[in-house]
């Protein structure tokens, strides 16, 4: 018996085709953009839309290898269902003479297309363990990076840097709404949490994208590659003023950083 029956395999795969269009807008869509643009000269940071925003950190290219893969399997399995779709549409139409028939569906195929999903997630999760480790386990995280408080409430962004003597909680802290200051070539650590609701800490252009979440303390990397001024974006919607949670990104080298810290507190 061959693929499908009038009734039965349309309807399947257009609930397939909905399924992966969905993923695709959501996931991959992006990734059309050319990645390969020249990044843009340092402050501020310009792209037109539809293009992926210029990588800052050091490990973007990794990520996006991962995304092209993405890309690439969902990319295929929805040009082959959209296609089936149409041809299916095609070859069972309503045709004079010809009988409509129940099928119970077709074991090796049902197994083939619930295995091959399975294949694919595992080989994805298997090659990309190693990159989600290093960037999202503490245990392997930068020992020597510059480590900052970012704390999201609606709909600001509380930024707590430890001061001269690198402990929080101390005199010496500077606490700042929306003005995250941070060295490149030095890894940068941030402690994240949120005050009322769940924000999401966006920094498109250093691939970091993370939940903050009430009463739980949740720790980023990422490692700058040049200076540049950009900006955090709030990436859930929190509330009505969800739009205007954004916060200013100044990447510059370390002793600036450290400075402007200082000079900053003593004019408090
Ligand atoms: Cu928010």
């Amino acid at each position: 018996m061959t693929l499908g029956t009038p009734r039965l395999r349309p309807r399947l795969a257009l609930a397939l085709a909905f399924s992966i269009a969905a993923v695709l807008t959501a996931v991959a869509a992006p990734a059309f953009a050319d990645a390969t643009a020249p990044a843009a000269a340092p402050a501020p940071l310009t792209y037109r839309f539809g293009d992926w925003p210029p990588d800052l950190s050091k490990h973007g290219a990794e990520l996006q290898g991962l995304y092209d893969k993405i890309l690439y399997v969902t990319g295929a399995v929805f040009f082959l269902t959209e296609g089936l779709l149409l041809f299916f549409l095609w070859k069972y139409r309503a045709q004079p003479g010809k009988k409509a028939h129940y099928s119970h569906g077709h074991m090796g195929l049902e197994v083939g297309w619930t295995l091959l999903p399975v294949v694919i997630f595992v080989v994805l999760g298997v090659t990309s363990a190693d990159m989600w480790a290093r960037m999202k386990d503490r245990n392997l995280f930068p020992q020597d990076a510059f480590t900052v408080k970012v704390t999201g409430r609606q709909f600001e962004w509380l930024i707590r840097y430890p001061g001269k003597d690198g402990l929080f909680g101390t005199e010496d802290d500077y606490e700042t709404i929306n003005d995250l200051h941070v060295p490149y070539d030095k890894p940068v650590r941030v402690r994240l949490t949120a005050q009322d609701v769940i924000h999401s800490f966006f920094l498109p252009e250093l691939r970091v994208k993370q939940d903050a979440v009430p009463g739980l303390e949740t720790e980023i990397w990422f490692e700058a590659s040049r200076a540049a001024k950009t900006e955090i974006a709030c990436a859930e919607l929190c509330g009505l003023g969800h739009y205007r949670m954004r916060g200013s990104v100044t990447i510059e080298p370390l002793p600036q950083v450290l400075n402007w810290i200082q000079t900053e507190k003593e004019d408090e």
